[in-house]
């Protein structure tokens, strides 16, 4: 049987376990996840080797999470949903994922006509049946829903968290994508840096440790990252827009900021195969930095790598 691949695109409202379903697939730890909306700001590139088995091609995919489909109010929303487009862009398959526990919602509209007006093949995938109480003929009328605006190759329920599911959804997903080559060489899980990969687990410590508009407001920028050989020394700023939101990060006696800066730590040291690190971290105030388009620019480590595509999105 030939080889097959392709390029397939994680699409969804926030929330709907995009980022946890890309880290089930490639068994590991690539995106961070949080129960507040929006949590996933760019594409994340994950890579996954499909092993030939009974009734299954042997294949490469290479999924790209994306941020949750919003109506942006901010630069920074703006970019969101720019990476978005730019996953849809060039995919060969859609994996329009919802929480199959929740109502469907006004806003799932929005979703449909962006992956409608893609033309590109989409899976439904009912996400979150882990937690779908009795039967699951109760998710039908959320089917039918779904199906009156669009159609679907494959409709398959699935627990981005238990894995319930997921070996279907290979299989289908490598039935559907070409023949071609490997993308990717064989041992490459993500095209991410390790650099950024520190500042999104900082940033993860934040949305769990920080409440209503705090997570929202910060980011991380990492500004020193030296490996050696026996510690990692990494320096980092938490951006914050107002002086309210720089107390509460800090916390009582550096309280917060200690507890945020250990648990960052202790994830990154994971990460880096428990080679020992040492984390400092500082917080600025950086005031509607959401709303700066060149600081949100310069977030994005892609850009970063290749700066001829900030002066082309800025121009
Ligand atoms: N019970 C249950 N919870 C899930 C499942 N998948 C994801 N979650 C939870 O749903 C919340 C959101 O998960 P994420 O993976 O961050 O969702 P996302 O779609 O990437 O969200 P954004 O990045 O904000 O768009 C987290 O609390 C997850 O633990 C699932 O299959 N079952
Ligand atoms: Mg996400």
């Amino acid at each position: 049987m030939p080889f097959h691949s392709g390029f397939v695109c994680i699409i969804g409202r926030p929330n709907a376990g995009k980022s946890t379903l890309l880290n089930t697939l490639v068994k590991q730890k690539l995106a961070i996840v949080s129960p507040k909306p929006q949590t996933t700001r760019n594409r994340i590139l994950g890579i996954v080797n499909v092993p030939k088995q009974k009734g299954r091609s042997e294949g490469q995919i290479v999924l790209i999470d994306t941020p949750g489909v919003h109506k942006p109010d901010s630069s920074l929303g703006k970019k969101m949903m720019t990476e978005v487009h730019e996953a849809l862009e060039r995919c060969d398959l859609i994996l329009l994922l919802v929480d199959a526990a929740k109502k469907p919602d006004p806003q799932d509209k929005f979703v449909h006509s962006l992956v409608k007006r893609s033309g590109t093949p989409v899976f439904l995938l009912l996400n979150k049946v882990d937690i779908i109480r009795g039967d699951k003929q109760k998710l039908l009328p959320l089917i039918d829903s779904f199906r009156a605006s669009l159609d679907f190759k494959e409709v398959i329920p699935l627990s981005a968290r238990t894995g319930d599911g997921v070996d279907v959804l290979l299989k289908e997903i490598i039935n559907l994508l070409p023949s071609g080559p490997h993308h990717f060489p064989e041992d490459q899980v993500t095209d991410q840096p390790v650099r950024f990969m520190c500042a999104e687990v900082i940033r993860e410590q934040l949305l769990f440790a920080t409440n209503e508009e705090v997570p929202h407001a910060t980011t991380v920028g990492i500004d020193q990252f030296e490996e050696k050989p026996r510690l990692t020394r990494i320096a980092a700023t938490i951006y914050c827009e107002r002086e309210g939101q720089k107390r509460i990060l800090i916390g009582k006696q550096g309280q917060m900021l200690k507890k945020i800066g250990t648990a960052a730590r202790l994830q990154i040291e994971k990460m880096l195969d428990h080679k020992k690190v040492f984390l400092e971290l500082f917080v600025k105030v950086s005031p509607g930095w959401r709303n700066s388009r060149i600081f949100v620019e310069e977030l994005d480590w892609r850009a970063q790598f290749n700066p001829l595509t900030i002066l082309d999105s800025k121009s």
